[in-house]
């Protein structure tokens, strides 16, 4: 009964650009994470370790980077198996046509025209096409089938599972059909980074996600990576957080949050050492409160590993309403009298709701984007 431990898109040589000089500390951070998934491998006492495509984030990486990548690959002693990604494709200048890769005893790297590797000791044969360029209308599974040699067959495919406005045709499609029609036991995706079941007819299928987050686009809480055996009574996958850094995105309405205090309290919970933030401010400011960027970011940088705030869709709400300056004959003229009116005739318990709608609306006539 085989244990895999499936990861894929670490992302080795991420240049985090848009985090300045903390970049520095994340892609050294990412190093870690890769250390510290082989030694989960050797925890968990996993017979084979499966890295399905974008190992490394491009084939121009520091050549310091592949020797450490090398080196942790070659001390860990559990069997690696790497496929080829988009963002470190088997094309010309591949990072795997580097002298470095060769002679290493564990790893057996998916290149041109090999499509599998039998482990006879465990019964298993990993499948695989390597990505020979970043984009491509070719499935990844294409011209697989199952070895009847071996008692388990698993495939490594590196693409986008094929759903329509999700996934663009040219990002290596893999539908579900070919999932249900592979033979495989398992199939270990990778490209999408949250973890996420595609399992279809007798086959299992999951994408593993990045083992640590690496934009605040990932809903992902944590970085992670799969647990999966196979016996005879089928194929079982657990998660493993590997994570260390949480990526938060969130939007504050300015309205909701009366002063400073207010703000930090709400965003206390989120604080950390490792915690990177990125802030965003919408909606209808008080005079009293006016969300400063450059002030925001020195409050919190103590409490954060980084970062962001966005006031741009923050608009001042307008305290003295100047009648004269919104003619009648105008839509935000004509608005505004018919929302002072209702105003006026709501009940007490209500008004407050009308004064705002006019602020909102009144924003969104003159063209602010503030939602
Ligand atoms: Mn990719």
């Amino acid at each position: 009964m085989p244990k895999l431990l499936h990861t894929a898109d670490i992302h080795l040589g991420a240049p985090f650009k848009n985090l300045g000089e903390k970049g520095k500390e994340v892609r050294r951070a990412l190093r870690e994470t890769f250390s510290a998934l082989l030694r989960l491998a050797a925890d968990e006492r996993v017979d084979l370790v499966l890295i399905a495509g974008d190992l490394f984030d491009a084939n121009r990486v520091p050549a310091d980077l592949v020797d450490f990548a090398v080196a942790e690959i070659a001390a860990a002693r559990v069997p690696v198996c790497i496929l080829p990604g988009t963002h470190d494709c088997l094309d010309t200048s591949s990072v795997y046509h580097g002298a470095k890769f060769g002679g290493i005893e564990n790893l057996f790297i998916f290149t041109e025209g090999v499509t599998h590797k039998v482990y006879a000791d465990l019964g298993l044969t990993i499948h695989g096409r390597a990505n020979s360029a970043n984009k491509s209308l070719q499935s990844p599974l294409a011209g697989i089938s199952p070895n009847a040699d071996t008692r388990w067959n698993v495939a490594m495919a590196h693409g986008s599972i094929r759903i329509e406005s999700k996934s663009a045709p040219d990002d290596y499609p893999v539908s579900l059909e070919e999932i249900a029609a592979s033979g495989m036991d398992y199939v270990a995706l990778g490209h999408w980074h949250v973890a996420q079941d595609f399992s279809r007819g007798k086959t299992k299928a999951w994408y593993c996600g990045t083992p640590e987050n690496l934009t605040f686009d990932e809903r992902s809480p944590a970085g992670q990576a799969l647990l999966v055996t196979i016996d005879d009574t089928g194929v079982s996958v657990e998660s493993r957080e590997t994570g260390r850094y949480s990526w938060r995105e969130v939007s504050m309405d300015a309205a909701e949050v009366n002063d400073e205090p207010a703000l930090l309290g709400k965003l206390k919970p989120l604080a950390g050492s490792r915690t990177l933030l990125k802030l965003r401010l919408t909606g209808l400011a008080h005079l009293d409160f006016i969300p400063n960027e450059d002030r925001l970011r020195e409050l919190l940088a103590e409490q954060f590993f980084h970062v962001a705030v966005d006031t741009r869709a923050v608009h001042l709400m307008e305290t003295e309403l100047n009648l004269s300056a919104y003619p009648e004959s105008t839509v935000a003229g004509r608005f505004l009298r018919i929302m002072q009116e209702k105003a006026h005739a709501a009940p007490e318990g209500e008004r407050r709701e009308y004064e705002e709608a006019l602020q909102v609306g009144l924003a969104l006539l003159k063209g602010k984007n503030i939602l």
